[in-house]
Protein backbone atom coordinates (compact mmCIF):
# COMPACT_ATOMS: atom_id res chain seq x y z
CA UNK A 1 0.00 0.00 0.00
CA UNK A 2 1.47 3.38 -0.88
CA UNK A 3 1.01 5.95 1.24
CA UNK A 4 3.07 8.88 0.09
CA UNK A 5 4.47 10.87 -2.90
CA UNK A 6 6.60 13.08 -3.78
CA UNK A 7 6.44 15.23 -7.23
CA UNK A 8 8.20 18.55 -8.67
CA UNK A 9 6.56 20.90 -10.85
CA UNK A 10 7.35 21.51 -14.88
CA UNK A 11 9.83 24.35 -14.85
CA UNK A 12 9.16 27.16 -17.22
CA UNK A 13 12.26 26.17 -19.17
CA UNK A 14 10.49 22.75 -19.45
CA UNK A 15 10.79 22.52 -23.18
CA UNK A 16 14.89 22.78 -23.17
CA UNK A 17 15.23 19.03 -21.68
CA UNK A 18 16.56 16.32 -23.55
CA UNK A 19 13.93 14.85 -25.82
CA UNK A 20 14.37 12.14 -28.76
CA UNK A 21 10.32 12.17 -28.80
CA UNK A 22 9.85 14.13 -32.24
CA UNK A 23 6.92 15.21 -31.40
CA UNK A 24 6.84 18.98 -31.27
CA UNK A 25 7.81 21.60 -28.22
CA UNK A 26 5.80 21.22 -25.31
CA UNK A 27 3.57 23.47 -24.15
CA UNK A 28 4.01 24.49 -20.67
CA UNK A 29 1.02 26.26 -19.51
CA UNK A 30 -0.69 22.36 -20.83
CA UNK A 31 1.98 20.84 -18.92
CA UNK A 32 1.20 22.14 -15.77
CA UNK A 33 -2.40 21.87 -15.73
CA UNK A 34 -1.18 17.62 -16.44
CA UNK A 35 0.58 18.01 -14.00
CA UNK A 36 -2.02 19.26 -11.45
CA UNK A 37 -4.39 16.52 -12.80
CA UNK A 38 -1.73 13.91 -11.98
CA UNK A 39 -1.37 15.19 -8.78
CA UNK A 40 -5.23 14.76 -8.17
CA UNK A 41 -4.80 11.69 -9.87
CA UNK A 42 -2.06 10.51 -7.15
CA UNK A 43 -4.15 11.81 -4.30
CA UNK A 44 -7.81 10.58 -5.97
CA UNK A 45 -5.30 6.90 -5.39
CA UNK A 46 -5.11 8.09 -1.33
CA UNK A 47 -1.76 9.27 -1.66
CA UNK A 48 -0.62 12.28 0.37
CA UNK A 49 1.38 14.70 -1.99
CA UNK A 50 4.51 16.63 -1.52
CA UNK A 51 4.88 18.79 -4.56
CA UNK A 52 8.22 20.55 -4.78
CA UNK A 53 8.26 23.68 -6.27
CA UNK A 54 9.90 23.91 -10.35
CA UNK A 55 13.68 23.74 -10.07
CA UNK A 56 14.84 26.56 -13.51
CA UNK A 57 18.06 25.11 -13.29
CA UNK A 58 17.28 21.73 -14.59
CA UNK A 59 14.66 21.28 -17.37
CA UNK A 60 14.17 17.84 -17.11
CA UNK A 61 13.87 17.97 -13.14
CA UNK A 62 10.21 16.92 -13.43
CA UNK A 63 10.59 13.49 -14.12
CA UNK A 64 11.66 12.74 -10.18
CA UNK A 65 11.33 9.00 -10.34
CA UNK A 66 15.08 9.21 -12.19
CA UNK A 67 16.32 11.22 -9.22
CA UNK A 68 15.79 7.98 -6.55
CA UNK A 69 14.47 4.35 -5.66
CA UNK A 70 11.94 4.43 -2.82
CA UNK A 71 11.13 1.64 -0.77
CA UNK A 72 9.55 0.37 2.43
CA UNK A 73 12.89 0.42 4.14
CA UNK A 74 15.52 2.78 2.14
CA UNK A 75 15.66 5.11 -0.56
CA UNK A 76 18.72 5.09 -2.76
CA UNK A 77 20.04 8.41 -4.47
CA UNK A 78 21.19 7.86 -7.98
CA UNK A 79 23.94 9.17 -10.00
CA UNK A 80 21.95 10.21 -13.34
CA UNK A 81 22.99 9.45 -16.66
CA UNK A 82 22.78 12.32 -18.49
CA UNK A 83 24.86 15.07 -17.48
CA UNK A 84 22.68 17.80 -17.87
CA UNK A 85 20.63 15.97 -15.21
CA UNK A 86 23.14 15.65 -12.73
CA UNK A 87 22.42 17.41 -9.25
CA UNK A 88 19.10 16.83 -9.07
CA UNK A 89 18.88 14.32 -7.30
CA UNK A 90 20.88 16.30 -4.48
CA UNK A 91 17.66 18.27 -3.92
CA UNK A 92 15.28 15.34 -3.74
CA UNK A 93 17.88 13.74 -1.37
CA UNK A 94 17.12 16.75 1.28
CA UNK A 95 13.34 16.26 0.65
CA UNK A 96 13.65 12.24 1.26
CA UNK A 97 16.01 13.16 4.65
CA UNK A 98 12.38 14.18 5.85
CA UNK A 99 10.88 11.02 4.73
CA UNK A 100 13.69 8.26 5.37
CA UNK A 101 16.33 7.04 7.94
CA UNK A 102 18.19 4.67 5.68
CA UNK A 103 19.52 6.75 3.07
CA UNK A 104 21.78 5.07 0.29
CA UNK A 105 23.43 6.36 -2.24
CA UNK A 106 25.00 5.30 -5.80
CA UNK A 107 28.36 6.85 -6.25
CA UNK A 108 31.83 7.28 -8.02
CA UNK A 109 31.46 4.81 -11.47
CA UNK A 110 28.15 3.81 -11.28
CA UNK A 111 25.29 5.59 -13.36
CA UNK A 112 21.78 5.06 -12.48
CA UNK A 113 18.53 6.50 -13.68
CA UNK A 114 15.35 5.52 -11.19
CA UNK A 115 13.12 4.74 -14.63
CA UNK A 116 15.14 1.64 -14.93
CA UNK A 117 14.34 0.47 -12.23
CA UNK A 118 11.57 -1.96 -11.81
CA UNK A 119 10.27 -3.38 -8.64
CA UNK A 120 7.97 -6.62 -8.88
CA UNK A 121 7.53 -7.53 -5.22
CA UNK A 122 10.81 -7.74 -3.66
CA UNK A 123 12.76 -8.14 -6.83
CA UNK A 124 14.18 -5.08 -8.71
CA UNK A 125 14.88 -5.74 -12.05
CA UNK A 126 17.80 -2.84 -13.35
CA UNK A 127 17.88 -2.15 -17.25
CA UNK A 128 21.42 -1.22 -18.81
CA UNK A 129 20.71 1.46 -20.84
CA UNK A 130 22.20 5.18 -22.07
CA UNK A 131 21.78 6.24 -18.47
CA UNK A 132 22.53 2.61 -16.39
CA UNK A 133 25.38 1.51 -16.34
CA UNK A 134 26.61 -2.08 -14.96
CA UNK A 135 28.41 -0.60 -12.06
CA UNK A 136 25.33 1.43 -10.77
CA UNK A 137 23.08 -1.58 -11.34
CA UNK A 138 26.21 -3.71 -9.42
CA UNK A 139 25.34 -1.25 -6.18
CA UNK A 140 22.27 -0.87 -6.20
CA UNK A 141 21.88 -4.80 -6.03
CA UNK A 142 24.05 -4.96 -3.11
CA UNK A 143 22.66 -2.13 -1.24
CA UNK A 144 19.14 -3.82 -2.39
CA UNK A 145 20.54 -7.27 -1.10
CA UNK A 146 21.54 -5.05 2.45
CA UNK A 147 17.78 -4.78 3.26
CA UNK A 148 16.84 -8.12 1.96
CA UNK A 149 15.57 -7.34 -1.38
CA UNK A 150 17.09 -9.08 -4.69
CA UNK A 151 18.04 -7.50 -8.02
CA UNK A 152 19.26 -8.61 -11.63
CA UNK A 153 20.55 -6.38 -14.28
CA UNK A 154 18.65 -6.97 -17.78
CA UNK A 155 19.79 -5.94 -20.97
CA UNK A 156 17.61 -3.94 -23.74
CA UNK A 157 17.34 -1.80 -26.52
CA UNK A 158 15.00 0.54 -28.32
CA UNK A 159 13.40 2.35 -25.17
CA UNK A 160 14.98 5.27 -23.05
CA UNK A 161 14.43 3.51 -19.99
CA UNK A 162 13.20 -0.09 -18.52
CA UNK A 163 10.18 1.25 -17.81
CA UNK A 164 9.59 3.33 -20.81
CA UNK A 165 9.02 0.11 -22.37
CA UNK A 166 7.51 -2.53 -19.46
CA UNK A 167 5.93 -1.69 -16.50
CA UNK A 168 4.85 -4.36 -13.51
CA UNK A 169 0.98 -3.90 -12.31
CA UNK A 170 0.53 -7.01 -9.41
CA UNK A 171 -0.40 -10.82 -9.81
CA UNK A 172 2.34 -11.39 -12.06
CA UNK A 173 0.74 -9.24 -14.88
CA UNK A 174 2.87 -6.99 -16.35
CA UNK A 175 2.14 -3.99 -19.40
CA UNK A 176 5.05 -4.25 -21.79
CA UNK A 177 5.55 -3.02 -25.31
CA UNK A 178 8.34 -4.04 -28.41
CA UNK A 179 11.03 -6.83 -27.56
CA UNK A 180 10.71 -6.51 -23.75
CA UNK A 181 7.30 -7.59 -24.56
CA UNK A 182 8.94 -10.87 -25.69
CA UNK A 183 12.01 -10.59 -23.52
CA UNK A 184 13.19 -14.13 -21.90
CA UNK A 185 13.73 -12.99 -18.51
CA UNK A 186 10.06 -12.12 -18.05
CA UNK A 187 8.80 -15.28 -19.89
CA UNK A 188 7.26 -16.58 -17.01
CA UNK A 189 4.93 -13.81 -16.38
CA UNK A 190 1.50 -12.36 -17.69
CA UNK A 191 2.43 -9.82 -20.02
CA UNK A 192 -0.33 -7.33 -21.58
CA UNK A 193 1.55 -6.45 -24.86
CA UNK A 194 0.81 -3.03 -26.54
CA UNK A 195 0.19 -2.92 -30.03
CA UNK A 196 3.11 -0.89 -31.71
CA UNK A 197 1.21 2.57 -32.19
CA UNK A 198 0.50 2.23 -28.38
CA UNK A 199 3.97 1.28 -27.48
CA UNK A 200 3.77 4.71 -25.18
CA UNK A 201 1.27 3.25 -23.10
CA UNK A 202 3.15 0.28 -21.73
CA UNK A 203 4.71 3.21 -18.81
CA UNK A 204 1.43 2.78 -16.53
CA UNK A 205 1.48 2.58 -12.90
CA UNK A 206 -0.44 0.72 -10.26
CA UNK A 207 -1.45 3.06 -7.11
CA UNK A 208 -2.93 1.06 -4.32
CA UNK A 209 -6.96 0.44 -6.08
CA UNK A 210 -6.02 2.22 -9.71
CA UNK A 211 -3.81 1.55 -12.47
CA UNK A 212 -3.05 5.19 -14.20
CA UNK A 213 -3.17 5.38 -17.99
CA UNK A 214 -2.33 7.31 -20.69
CA UNK A 215 -5.21 8.94 -22.05
CA UNK A 216 -5.29 8.09 -25.98
CA UNK A 217 -4.47 4.17 -26.07
CA UNK A 218 -7.69 2.34 -26.08
CA UNK A 219 -6.59 -1.14 -26.80
CA UNK A 220 -4.11 -0.98 -23.83
CA UNK A 221 -7.07 0.36 -21.65
CA UNK A 222 -9.23 -2.30 -22.40
CA UNK A 223 -6.78 -4.85 -21.72
CA UNK A 224 -6.17 -3.24 -18.34
CA UNK A 225 -9.59 -3.33 -17.40
CA UNK A 226 -10.21 -6.99 -19.11
CA UNK A 227 -8.04 -7.74 -16.54
CA UNK A 228 -10.11 -6.27 -13.65
CA UNK A 229 -8.29 -3.00 -13.07
CA UNK A 230 -9.92 0.14 -12.46
CA UNK A 231 -8.14 2.31 -14.30
CA UNK A 232 -7.54 6.62 -14.58
CA UNK A 233 -6.53 7.89 -17.83
CA UNK A 234 -4.70 10.66 -17.49
CA UNK A 235 -3.62 13.35 -20.83
CA UNK A 236 0.35 13.04 -20.88
CA UNK A 237 0.74 14.95 -24.50
CA UNK A 238 3.09 17.18 -23.10
CA UNK A 239 5.84 14.99 -21.15
CA UNK A 240 5.49 12.94 -23.95
CA UNK A 241 6.77 15.04 -26.18
CA UNK A 242 10.31 15.24 -23.83
CA UNK A 243 9.84 11.37 -23.49
CA UNK A 244 8.77 11.09 -19.92
CA UNK A 245 5.87 8.54 -18.77
CA UNK A 246 3.47 8.43 -15.84
CA UNK A 247 5.97 6.93 -13.64
CA UNK A 248 8.90 9.43 -14.21
CA UNK A 249 6.42 12.05 -12.90
CA UNK A 250 6.47 10.79 -9.13
CA UNK A 251 8.14 8.85 -6.52
CA UNK A 252 5.83 6.52 -4.40
CA UNK A 253 6.36 4.74 -1.43
C1 LIG B 1 15.21 12.62 -19.99
O1 LIG B 1 15.57 12.36 -21.14
O2 LIG B 1 15.92 12.39 -19.01
C2 LIG B 1 13.86 13.26 -19.77
N1 LIG B 1 13.57 14.14 -20.84
C3 LIG B 1 12.79 12.22 -19.65
C4 LIG B 1 12.97 11.34 -18.45
C5 LIG B 1 11.89 10.33 -18.33
N2 LIG B 1 12.04 9.59 -17.14
C6 LIG B 1 11.73 8.31 -17.01
O3 LIG B 1 11.44 7.62 -17.99
N3 LIG B 1 11.85 7.76 -15.80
Amino acid sequence: MFTQAIVRKPSTNFAAGITKAGLGKPDYHQALEQHAQYVAALERCGLKVRVLEADERYPDSTFVEDTAIVTEKCAVITRLGAESRQGEELIIGDTLGNCYSEIEAIVGDGLLDGGDVMRVENHFYIGLSHRTNEAGAKQLINILNKYHYTGSAVSFNNFLHLKTGITYLDQKNFVAAGDLANHPIFKDYNIIKTPPAENYSANCILINDFVLVAKGFPQTLAAIQARGYTTIELDMSEFQKMDGGLTCLSLRF
